[in-house]
């Protein structure tokens, strides 16, 4: 197997594009795929100060690397979740990351700030450890970018990710959600401006890249993660991957192309409707927005307490 590019030995076939890479030119495809989902969706120009969500997987690390290389002034912020040693190592990767890169990284622990950690916290909360993990994701990195001034806040989903909530959105027709689907959503009150750079590369592209570049990441999967619905919604769309080569990107970037503003004005309408949140001030449809509720249910127990009900 040989380079499409330079005729060396290649390190990586690509099916979808019909092309093999060595390592050089595998990351410089990489690189160009970043590049071109930045300008193709005016995510971002140079001069933007920028904070990358880094959770220590090979998705954040390497999109924060991407954008160091291409001179972005980024810096990083991690959230310890308290997902036992899944947090404990993954914190890890992110700040010896940062170190090697010499960058900054914010860290923000939710059991030392907020006094729940997301095991215990979802079940005292009675919801789902994904939901009240999101939510809880969401209105951090939010908060963070707006307090720290950042121009944009980055995260690393890729077209893997994007393409499986595309599918359970449309399995199920949240109409409300496909309006929101997009790789930017702009800035607006109390929300920072939104991007996903790596929308045009799959995790196996993310995970080679991690390799080749040296960069070292967590492997194991969240341990809450397990039999959820995003992970069979993934393993489906591979399925038809496996023979037809290109069906994921065809799915979610020409849902892109031709559908995705047929839905923007039901997110609009929901949006419009948003006041502040009495307690913490950030923008919610109710007097007292989802986190705040949250933190106030999660942290009904003291922690010390209900962490010992924690199975290991
Ligand atoms: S970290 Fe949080 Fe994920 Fe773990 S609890 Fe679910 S949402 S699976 S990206
Ligand atoms: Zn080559
Ligand atoms: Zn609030």
């Amino acid at each position: 197997m040989k380079c499409t590019v330079c005729r060396e030995p290649a390190v990586i076939d690509m099916r979808r594009h019909n092309s093999n890479f060595c390592a050089t030119h595998f990351t410089k495809f990489v690189r160009d795929q970043t590049v071109k989902a930045i300008d193709e969706f005016e995510m971002m120009t140079p001069g933007d100060k920028v904070l990358v969500a880094v959770s220590g997987g090979k998705d954040s690390l390497a999109v924060w690397d991407i954008l160091l290389d291409l001179g972005y002034d980024a810096s990083g912020l991690y959230i310890g979740l308290g997902i036992g040693d899944y947090s404990d190592n993954s914190k890890n990767y992110a700040r010896d990351y940062a170190n090697s890169r010499g960058v900054e990284l914010i860290e923000i622990d939710i059991v030392e700030e907020y006094g729940y950690d997301i095991p215990d916290g979802s079940r005292a909360a009675r919801r789902a450890p994904c939901s009240a993990c999101g939510l809880s994701k969401r209105h951090l990195f939010d908060q963070a970018a707006i307090d720290g001034g950042f121009d944009v806040l980055v995260t690393g989903h890729n077209l893997d990710d994007e393409a499986a909530v595309l599918f359970g959105n449309v399995l199920h027709w949240q109409t409300e959600y496909l309006g929101r689907q997009h790789p930017v959503l702009p800035a607006r009150q109390g929300f920072p401006r939104k991007v996903k750079p790596l929308v045009r590369l799959g995790e196996r592209e993310m995970a080679a890249y991690c390799i080749l570049s040296g960069i070292d990441y967590i492997v194991d999967e969240c341990p809450m993660a397990v039999g959820n619905k995003h992970i069979g919604y993934k393993n489906a769309l591979n399925e038809i991957e496996k023979n037809s080569p290109g069906a994921k990107a065809d799915f979610y970037l020409g849902f892109l192309r031709k559908a995705a503003e047929k839905f923007t004005g039901e997110s609009a309408e929901a949006r419009e409707a948003l006041g502040e949140c009495s307690q913490c001030g950030a923008p919610s449809p109710s007097e007292v927005c989802a986190f705040c509720r949250l933190v106030e249910k999660a942290t009904r127990q003291p922690v010390e307490i209900s962490r010992k009900k924690v199975a290991p």
